[in-house]
């Protein structure tokens, strides 16, 4: 075979291999997600999941088609007060899972466009970053449900 033939053969194998590769730079696996459905007049909710990665890396940013803006919140007791702080990332270490519940970590989202009613579906889209600097995009659609659900 002439070695031009030999390249483009190269090429095409290195394109099959691509949609592979993409799979597994995204590799986040996101279940029990919820959102806790508002009161009228509410404009700030709260959402949860837990999030999984086999590998470490970073939620480094969350928006919403429900909210102006999200914010990846903490919640800790102290002195008997609920103290709740803003994170500018969640970490994830490999393989061991990160859970957004209620009393703990969550997703903050303010500007709410509109009341969350048990039952609709809100969009939620996850950046993360891994060690090498390397970001990777999720689209999530979670399920809105009262907080007695
Ligand atoms: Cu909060």
């Amino acid at each position: 075979m002439k070695e031009p033939m030999k390249n483009l053969y190269r090429l095409i194998c290195l394109c099959c291999l691509l949609p592979v590769l993409a799979f597994a730079a995204n590799p986040v696996n996101v279940s029990d997600a919820w959102v806790r459905a508002s009161a009228p007049g509410q404009s700030v909710g709260a959402a949860y999941m837990t999030l999984q990665s086999p590998t470490d890396t970073s939620l480094v940013k969350v928006e919403s088609n429900a909210a102006g803006s999200v914010e990846i919140h903490s919640m800790t007791m102290k002195n008997g007060v609920m103290q709740m702080r803003m994170m500018e990332t969640l970490p994830l270490s490999a393989g061991k899972p990160a859970k957004l519940e209620p009393g703990g970590f969550h997703l903050m989202l303010f500007d709410l466009k509109k009341p969350l009613k048990a039952g609709e579906k809100v969009k939620f889209t996850l950046h993360f970053k891994n060690k090498a600097g390397k970001t990777s995009v999720m689209q999530v659609v979670s399920p809105v449900k009262t907080a007695a659900d």
